[in-house]
């Protein structure tokens, strides 16, 4: 194995929406927090940096003003690493409110797109109809931004295809598989392997895990020549009952075990060429 697999691209989602402190204490709201655990996740590992921001307080924004302060910030300290801000914000926003991190000057190089509606984590219910879809990629698009289409099951990825022969999106199409999500598709091999095999044949994938089975779907990704994204928004422990100290203890330990299987880590600019970005 990894003989010819490419570079992984590692992916730190290290702030989220839902995730708060009182979950895990590392979880970071202030600017200076984030740029901090940004900088540490990108030294341990991790090519893009997967981005929510939050007030001090903690409550959730997709204030482009408050994205252009952690984005200059996060610059500043690893200038190369690929910054990829969240469209999908928090539950309840509306699609004006979180389209809003993709106006930053310059553009990010990516972005996610949310791929369908679903119940999240039981009574919530995040919202992303076929028009927000087409919304948030004709955006993009204008921005030559590239998405990171986020499906949480296999009718998102028949809605992004179904969207991309109408012109909406472009190919190579780069996927975020999560799996875990209560009201999504579970996170069994099983299903991991199912939403790989419906993908086109040239697209990139990563994949996230949530919860308990963050590392059991980024090591079957890791397997299966996909890329892999770890961090507080989707899971607060570094094993059985223990609390992870940081961002970058849970890229240390993908790190870990990518290279015991063989597989190299891409550097933020392999990423780049991977993911056509340049
Ligand atoms: N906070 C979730 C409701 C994304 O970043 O695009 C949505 C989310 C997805 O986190
Ligand atoms: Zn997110």
């Amino acid at each position: 194995m990894g003989d010819n697999l490419e570079d992984l691209i590692i992916t730190a989602a290290i702030c989220g929406a839902e995730v708060t402190k009182e979950h895990n204490k590392a979880v970071p709201y202030a600017i200076n927090e984030i740029v901090n655990e940004a900088e540490k996740a990108y030294a341990a590992g991790a090519s893009i940096i997967h981005l929510h921001v939050r007030q001090d307080d903690g409550r959730p924004t997709q204030d482009l003003n408050r994205f252009q302060h952690v984005i200059n910030g996060i610059k500043e300290v690893c200038p190369d690493v690929i910054i990829q801000p969240s469209t999908g914000g928090s539950i309840g926003m509306n699609i004006k409110e979180r389209i809003q991190p993709i106006y930053v000057n310059p553009p990010p190089e990516m972005a996610t797109l949310d791929c369908g509606t679903m119940n999240f984590g039981g009574d919530d219910i995040f919202i992303n109809t076929e028009n927000d879809i087409i919304y948030f990629a004709e955006e993009m698009i204008k921005l030559d931004i590239k998405p990171e289409l986020e499906c949480f099951d296999k009718g998102m990825i028949d809605t992004v295809l179904k969207l991309h022969k109408k012109g909406f999106i472009k190919s190579p199409m780069h996927f975020n598989l999560v799996l875990g999500v209560i009201g999504g598709i579970s996170a069994d091999v099983r299903d991991l392997v199912f939403l790989i095999e419906s993908l086109p044949n040239d697209a990139t994938y990563t994949v996230t895990g949530i919860g308990k089975y963050e590392f059991n779907m980024a090591t079957a990704s890791i397997i299966m020549g996909g890329h892999a994204r770890v961090g507080l928004e989707d899971n607060i422990y570094i094993s059985q009952g223990l609390k992870a100290k940081s961002n970058a203890e849970l890229v240390k330990k993908i790190v870990r075990i990518a290279n015991e299987l063989g597989r190299e880590i891409a550097t933020p600019n392999k990423a780049r060429q991977i993911l056509g970005l340049v």
